[in-house]
């Protein structure tokens, strides 16, 4: 199938990308304002009809078994980690997880999980249903990860729906277990830096609107770049979980840049600066099992902050990796439901529990509940087959490019996009080439982008270090590696190599202060206004933090709600392919109130390009035009 995964793509990170049909025919939005929220939903399903929906495959609406929701009616919430922090606040986590022998886990299968097999496409309407199941079934979580990484721009993007909704509604269904969220630190939800005051105000909406747990990374490991946002976690009494990414091998004799030392002098500064408990993110997993017992190991006698261990299962070792923390003494691991586990994902929650039989550290999980919510999952997974990666089997070759699972085949596809699906060994040799040139950088959004681009951009011209040093001021670089160059990003580890920062400047000054420090504060109030402009709705404070964060991002989402309303109450597979001659369907829009809807027939095409597509809504006829894009 031809995947379309656009999320790391330069025209797309540089708003370049094409919103097809929407930004092209700017007649879909002439519809009178009093057009009703049913001849909206109509516009959208006979849109996605006969022009199908962008890096979906085009292909007959697929037939699915109806997923089996777990009925937990008959079970009551159980106190878990949620009531701790709200009664006892951080410390009384601590104290909590200082008490426990079983290993803890996080459930990553809203986030992280998607992420990374389905490039984030997981729909609000699908993980809302799961949500209570999880809850009530296993109530011994130590959190549920639902938000932040790239779920933020990718629902307003590409899901037309609300990120805030979609943390309200999950939060309203799971009271008792802690919600995490991925902060990209200065860069939030981003690919960037953005000023302080913008952090401050996203983390402090953040943790007001559900989040419990932020786990906090920066993409080079700069700590300085990391205090703002793990102070303003700080402030809102909400868990810092402050995080190290690990790169290299620190078994390896001939990779000591990020030697055993450098990770404990880190989570030292991390604990120096207020965190609550240490996070250890393997974004590429390439933590082996003996150098997880090292680290580990280490760190539980130099530090004195529990141990949060994330990992993706690429290489097939994680599970090994998982078992050889434990034993090290690890408090919480990461894992997913089996069905959304495994390959790029992170290891399964039911094989862990499995493997983990005969010791005394054993999560307290109920594995009935496991495989329960695993086949719910199972039944969703194929909704979203045009977003899978691909890959099938353990992949070890990542243990020498390091990319993390999220931009393997994100990477793959941009190869493909500029004519080079041919040449993705070389492509993925010259990823590692570029590490090397970097000085050897941490790679994780943004900076796993960079090396990306300019490994492409080599390919491409066909490039190498010594053609890049000798012709460097006749090159037009990448604007990420510029901007890299420039500091923009913030420092890596031990500098930036000189000679190669010339080079790419070309004369400019690179930073050496903190970005955000530099950037001018957001001006909120005159941010709502310009929103206010671009909406009837009433614009919130939500609005604005995410106008401010993604501002071309919030104005064709709303362009998008005025056309067609409220489409995220839709069933993912009509959200995706629309509907089949003569089908009917049920849309909830509200509590109580459901539209039945019909598609009667699909007129022929007409000289001004449109359709008229004829409806049943509860019963009665109605017709829309939608513009034919085919
Ligand atoms: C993100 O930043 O979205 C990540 O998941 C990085 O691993
Ligand atoms: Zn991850």
């Amino acid at each position: 199938p031809f995947l379309i995964n656009v999320i790391e793509h330069e025209n797309f990170l540089n708003g370049k990308y094409d919103t097809s049909f929407i930004d092209t025919t700017p007649e879909l939005f002439n519809f009178p304002m009093q057009r009703d929220r049913g001849t909206k939903m109509l516009s959208y399903i006979g849109t996605v009809t006969v022009n199908g929906f962008p890096g979906v495959n085009k292909e007959k609406k697929p037939v699915h078994a109806m997923p089996k929701i777990p009925n937990v009616e008959n079970i009551n919430f159980q106190n878990g980690t949620k009531q701790i922090l709200d009664n006892e606040g951080p410390e009384g986590i601590k104290k909590f997880l200082s008490m426990q022998k079983e290993v803890l886990l996080t459930d990553t299968t809203f986030r992280d999980a998607h992420q990374s097999l389905l490039a984030t496409r997981f729909r609000t309407n699908d993980l809302k249903k799961a949500a209570e199941p999880t809850a009530k079934l296993l109530p011994n979580l130590f959190s549920l990860e639902v938000w932040g990484g790239a779920t933020f721009d990718v629902a307003y993007r590409f899901l037309n729906e609300d990120p805030w909704v979609r943390l309200h509604t999950i939060r309203e269904k799971v009271p008792n277990i802690m919600l995490q969220m991925l902060l990209r630190a200065s860069n939030a939800v981003g690919y960037k830096n953005y000023p302080d005051n913008l952090i401050e105000a996203f983390v402090e909406k953040s943790a007001s609107n559900g989040i419990d747990v932020f786990r906090i990374f920066d993409s080079l490991n700069w700590v300085e770049g990391m205090k703002p946002a793990i102070e303003a976690v700080l402030n809102t009494g909400k868990i810092a979980e402050a995080s190290i990414c690990y790169t290299g091998d620190i078994l390896n004799p001939a990779r000591q840049k990020y030697s055993l030392d450098y990770y404990v002098t880190l989570a030292k500064e991390l604990e120096k600066a207020g965190a609550h408990v240490l996070g250890i993110k393997d974004m590429a997993g390439l933590l082996k099992p003996q150098a997880a017992f090292k680290l580990i190991s280490t760190l539980k006698e130099e530090i004195n902050l529990p141990i949060h261990l994330h990992t993706h299962d690429t290489s097939g070792n994680g599970l090994y990796t998982y078992a050889k923390a434990v034993e090290a003494g690890v408090d919480i691991v990461d894992v997913a439901m089996s069905s959304m586990a495994g390959l790029t994902s992170q290891p399964s929650a039911s094989s862990l529990f499995y493997a983990l039989e005969g010791t005394d550290r054993k999560p307290k999980v109920d594995i009935e509940a496991l495989d329960q919510l695993s086949h719910y999952w199972e039944g969703i997974r194929p909704y979203y087959h045009s977003f899978e990666s691909g890959m099938k089997s353990p992949h070890a070759e990542v243990y020498k490019h390091e990319m993390p699972g999220g931009q393997y085949s994100n990477l793959k596809q941009q190869a493909k996009a500029v004519g080079l699906e041919d040449r993705w060994d070389e492509v993925k040799e010259m990823y590692k080439e570029v590490n090397r040139m970097l000085g050897d950088i941490v790679k994780v959004t943004p900076s796993s982008k960079i090396v990306g681009d300019m490994a492409l951009y080599m390919v491409q011209n066909d490039l190498t270090e010594e053609l890049i040093v000798k012709n460097g001021s006749g090159l037009d670089f990448p604007d990420s590696v510029i901007e890299f160059f420039k500091g923009e990003l913030g420092q890596p580890y031990q500098g930036f190599p000189k000679e190669l920062q010339q080079v790419i400047l070309k004369g400019q000054k690179p930073l050496t202060n903190r970005p955000g420090a530099l950037l001018q504060p957001v001006n909120f109030d005159e941010l709502k206004e310009e929103l206010s402009k671009l909406t009837e709705r009433e614009v919130t404070e939500l609005d604005v933090i995410s106008y401010a964060l993604y501002p071309k991002v919030i104005k064709d989402y709303l362009a998008k709600v005025s056309a067609f309303g409220n489409i995220s109450v839709l069933d993912t597979p009509t959200f995706f392919y629309g509907m089949r001659l003569g089908e009917e369907i049920e849309v909830e829009i509200e509590q109580g109130k459901t539209l039945i809807v019909k598609l009667v027939s699909i007129g022929e095409p007409q000289e001004d390009g449109t359709r008229v597509i004829y409806f049943e809504l509860n019963g009665q006829p109605r017709e829309v035009v939608v513009v034919d894009e085919t």
